[in-house]
């Protein structure tokens, strides 16, 4: 059994002031502290603000001159573009933006550039397609903040620009009508998470309630719910509200495309949560672009006709269901040459490649070899003489760093610490992997490869009440930058034998104080062969409720358990 290392804070010193404050368990109170909301206004706000909290769009700088361009453009019926990008929020930024044009009655149109054949952002390039479309003014949505030269040509060609952007700008900005970016260092908006999707909200969210329409909104949430999920953007601030208001809606979906997208995945008859964006509607728009057909993604929700948009929701299934195969069949290869060669013992880091791996596919299934082995993995797919990579890392360790290292090595490389792509003569492959690890091995500690498991707060099974449990709904939605929360309990009792679920699941009896609990180990065997009947444990787990035959159950999820000595 592998150890895992737990990381428990100590109780902190505002809880007993900020639980009295609220009118909170002292556990709530600690769950929010950890999520360093400390006082009564900042607590308020994440657990009870609503549509109402929205911060003004017009606090974005540039807000003033995007709204009055766009308005002329609408009054004139000038042609506008909406530049995208070919991920779930530059594709959902693209619908989002087109109906709300459409609905003021102005005339737009979309470009998204290709994955593979164009790669990510406005180029100069892009210049002549406009002009041949007879575009008189430009929105981009999700890019842009670099493009400088591009914003340059296109007025001196007679096409206006605006930017809406989230990414980090470059060191010059470019001189476009407006340029709409939180992230922009003299921005005094107060929000600097906004998605992509996020910051083209604000400004439709301008556009409308100039018009009275503010009431339309929540529809657009919808969509802004799941770009921003996608986009792995902080559920805090303006986001949780866009997320909290944007799922709740999804109960009642009228537009043909996103319903047959939904019952694709399975949800129509249940509510969504982050997780179901993240791991079922987000691959099925990302397969579309990842194999060089996006249109079809912001088809699904553009055409009219039943019986088209079913098809169209079919087909994105059956392009993730291929994804899915591709990705399958990458991850058993790359652990099948792990296990054979024994890599875990010999490497901090995996670098591996093979000449049959798809350059799409092979980030995630890099992602999910380093959840497996919980170390940095790169993986290859060798094309023509050359090897495209794409790598990610544990949080302990850079591997932007690292490339950068043997950035003589590479023909073009980029990223940030967790998450990188590069390209590279095969010739030099084998010089590359091993400076690459020279590197690993030097820097990355024997801890560093222990997964660590942050616990919320510790707590008795007496203290898990319907109240409580209450209260902590009131922190959902999960998700990046606000996690469900992790309990510790000790000393509990395994009052029945433990049961093995489908040969790979473990599923426990806990009880403790007279109370009972089942506690499921998924994916986690191993327990159920460890444990018996009597044996006293300490318990790390979150909490799951699901209802059955028409009543909420409460369920533990086991992160860890481990035995205590009697
Ligand atoms: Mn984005």
């Amino acid at each position: 059994m592998d150890e895992n290392i737990w990381l428990l804070p100590e109780l902190d010193n505002r809880v007993d002031k900020l639980a009295s404050d609220m009118g909170l368990s002292l556990e709530t109170a600690q769950i929010l502290l950890n999520r360093d909301i400390t006082t009564k206004e900042e607590a308020r706000k994440f657990l009870f603000s609503d549509l109402s909290d929205l911060n003004d769009p017009y606090q974005m700088d540039g807000m003033e001159e995007a709204v009055s361009r766009i308005e002329k453009a609408v009054r004139d019926k000038e042609k506008i573009l909406v530049f995208g990008d070919y991920d779930v929020d530059g594709i959902l930024s693209v619908v989002v933006f087109m109906k709300a044009i459409e609905s003021l009655g102005g005339c737009i149109e979309y470009f998204i550039p290709d994955r593979l054949e164009d790669g990510y952002g406005i180029k100069t390039k892009h210049i002549k397609m406009m002009l041949e479309r007879k575009i008189k003014l430009m929105v981009s949505v999700d890019c842009g903040i670099k493009a400088v030269n591009f914003t340059e040509k296109a007025e001196a060609f007679g096409v206006d620009v605006i930017i809406t952007d989230h990414h980090q700008p470059g060191p010059e900005i470019p001189k476009a009508v407006a340029v709409l970016n939180p992230a922009l260092s003299h921005s005094s908006y107060p929000d600097k998470d906004l998605a992509g999707i996020g910051v083209i909200f604000k400004l439709i969210q301008a556009l409308m309630e100039r018009r009275n329409k503010g009431s339309v909104l929540t529809h657009y949430l919808k969509l802004v719910s799941i770009g921003t999920i996608a986009d792995v953007a902080k559920l805090r601030g303006e986001n949780r509200l866009f997320v909290r208001y944007g799922l709740e809606a999804l109960r009642d979906v009228s537009n043909t495309g996103l319903k047959n997208l939904l019952s694709i995945c399975g949800l129509e008859y249940r509510d969504v949560t982050a997780g179901d964006v993240g791991y079922r509607i987000a691959p099925r728009l990302n397969a579309a672009g990842r194999l060089g057909k996006v249109g079809l993604s912001v088809d699904l929700f553009r055409v009219r006709d039943k019986k088209e948009s079913e098809d169209i929701a079919l087909h994105l299934n059956e392009l993730n269901s291929l994804r899915q195969k591709a990705e399958v069949n990458i991850f058993n290869q790359a652990v099948e040459k792990i296990e054979k060669n024994d890599l875990e013992k010999k490497y901090k880091l995996f670098i591996l490649g093979s000449k049959e791996w798809h350059r799409g596919v092979i980030g995630i299934v890099a992602s999910r070899l380093k959840d497996m082995y919980h170390r940095p993995v790169m993986l290859f797919a060798y094309k023509n003489e050359k090897a495209f990579g794409s790598g990610r890392s544990i949080k302990e360790f850079s591997l932007i760093n690292c490339l950068r290292n043997s950035s003589r090595l590479c023909v073009s490389f980029g990223g940030h610490p967790l998450a990188v792509g590069c390209e590279i003569h095969q010739s030099r492959f084998d010089e590359f992997r091993k400076e690459m690890n020279v590197y690993a091995d030097s820097e990355i500690l024997d801890t560093d490869l222990k997964r660590k498991i942050k616990i919320d707060v510790k707590i008795d099974f007496r203290h898990i009440t319907p109240s409580f449990l209450e209260e902590i709904d009131l922190l959902k939605p999960y998700g990046v930058g606000n996690p469900k929360p992790i309990f510790l309990s000790e000393n509990v009792c395994i009052a029945s034998r433990p049961k093995l679920l489908k040969g790979k699941h473990s599923k426990f009896m806990i009880t403790k104080d007279e109370r009972f609990f089942e506690a499921m180990g998924w994916r986690r065997k191993d327990w159920a062969e460890v444990f018996e009947k009597g044996d006293m444990a300490d318990i790390v787990y979150s909490f799951s409720r699901n209802e059955y035959l028409g009543k909420r159950r409460l369920n533990f999820v086991l992160h860890d358990i481990k035995p205590v000595k009697k």
